[in-house]
């Protein structure tokens, strides 16, 4: 990557030089190493026995749920350290079977073609140095997080509550590359793709697309930074779509071709994949047939208790803390409520540093349990919109968009 005379930042340089620093990052062959020492997690559903790894690039210890294509959680107690999830605990997930493991950066050419009057082809160095930058902090979440949880069990990828992540991503608008190409009259939809492809022939490429006012709102934007450092490989280097608010089916990963589109995209992974049920909270009964399905899209509000778990024990007469996340989806968080009797009584949680509305927001809360016996502790959080989290889970065949009201069982001693 060439830098000779430029006058960028040291923020952005910091991104070309590292990006010129890639190597060979064998994904396979990381995965030699699981076996003998591995040590296990049990997530809390039947089946639910994990082997944790560390043989991922890039990664720290993480959940693997499948190597080829992987699928990696993060472990939910790193949810309790902070608002931000570190590079290397950030789950990953991934849906054919071939990804590069090695990306030249000198080389890399986003290319913006379509139903546009000039097509581009942008390096790296441009994108970084020709485009305003911008910040922006904001969860990353997968539309089958906590699918395992989902009774009756559904099939796919069965995560637990870990498939999710909050970065704060630096790149620039998707607007301002758009204006650059200049989108004609009469376009429709935006269609990006990634590097990845399927190995045998047939299998649909990922391709994802937004509607042209949605990829113009100034909001979505083309990251190259991560928590201040490039993307991790496994991540999406050197490029990634950020749609702030909607389900990370979306942040189309290792990002090197726009195209804008005349018509609506009709292509498997917008009008076969994920489509949810057209009902409140994408909810219908097992069996149920008589609804509508549309592509899913933005995200409802959730929140968590992270450091106590189910099972917990605490003390009768001390002072209990109690602390976690929330988010609003695709609005801020307004409020966290949290109880300490299954529901019955909801106090205000104290919400702590606001990152943006698109971001995790730690709450805390204190309460002196009275009495020996079982305390159901629950969290529910509602965002700006007044949308809140439903009392009783919601389900769909697709095991997505799960946020019902999370509880736990703890035992005062
Ligand atoms: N190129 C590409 N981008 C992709 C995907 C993919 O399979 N290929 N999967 C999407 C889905 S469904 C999810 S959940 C997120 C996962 O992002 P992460 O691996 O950075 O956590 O990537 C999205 N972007
Ligand atoms: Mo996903």
């Amino acid at each position: 990557m060439s830098r000779e005379g430029s006058a960028i930042e040291p923020s952005r340089r910091h991104f070309l030089q590292a990006a010129g620093l890639f190597g060979s990052i064998g994904l396979i062959g990381g995965a030699r190493a699981l076996g003998a020492t591995a040590k296990s997690v049990r997530l809390p559903f039947v089946n639910g026995e994990r082997e944790l790894t560390n043989a991922f690039p890039q990664k720290g210890e993480m959940i693997l749920l499948r190597t080829r294509p992987p699928l990696l959680e993060t472990p939910f107690d790193v949810f309790d350290h902070g608002v931000f999830t570190p590079n290397n605990r950030f789950f990953v997930r991934w849906h054919l079977a071939y990804i590069p493991t090695q990306i030249d950066a000198e080389a890399f050419r986003l290319t913006v073609r379509g139903h546009i009057g000039k097509p581009l082809s942008l390096t790296l160095h441009q994108l970084m140095t020709e485009f305003a930058p911008v910040e922006l902090a904001a969860v990353n979440q997968c539309s089958g997080n906590s699918r395992g949880l989902f009774n009756p069990r559904v099939a796919g990828g069965q995560w637990a509550n870990g498939a999710m992540g909050c970065a704060r991503w630096t790149g620039v608008r998707l607007k301002d590359v758009l204006d650059r190409a200049g989108v004609s009259a009469g376009a429709v939809q935006v269609r990006f793709n990634g590097l990845d492809t399927g190995l045998i022939s047939g299998t649909p490429d990922f391709l994802k697309s937004l509607d042209i006012d949605h990829a113009r709102d100034g909001e979505v934007m083309i990251a190259y930074g991560m928590n201040g450092e490039q993307l991790p490989l496994l991540n999406g280097f050197p490029l990634r779509l950020i749609v702030p608010g909607w389900y990370s089916t979306y942040w189309v990963k290792m990002l090197n071709d726009i195209e804008v589109l005349d018509r609506v995209d009709d292509n498997y992974w917008m009008a076969k994949a994920y489509l949810v049920p057209d009902t409140p909270y994408a909810s219908v009964k097992p069996g149920q047939s008589d609804f509508k399905s549309v592509p899913i899209s933005h995200m409802p509000p959730r929140s968590f208790i992270t450091n106590l778990r189910d099972g917990d024990r605490v003390l009768v007469g001390h002072a209990v803390h109690t602390r976690g996340i929330a988010f609003g989806g695709d609005a801020g968080v307004s409020k966290v409520f949290w109880s300490s009797d299954g529901g019955a009584h909801w106090m205000d949680a104290m919400l702590e540093e606001d990152h943006g509305k698109y971001s995790f927001r730690r709450w805390n809360a204190h309460y002196t349990p009275s009495s020996r016996g079982e305390n159901t502790l629950m969290v529910k959080a509602i965002n700006s919109n007044g949308v809140e989290q439903p009392a009783v889970p919601n389900w769909n065949s697709g095991g997505f968009m799960r946020n019902v009201v999370e509880s736990i069982k703890v035992t005062v001693a």
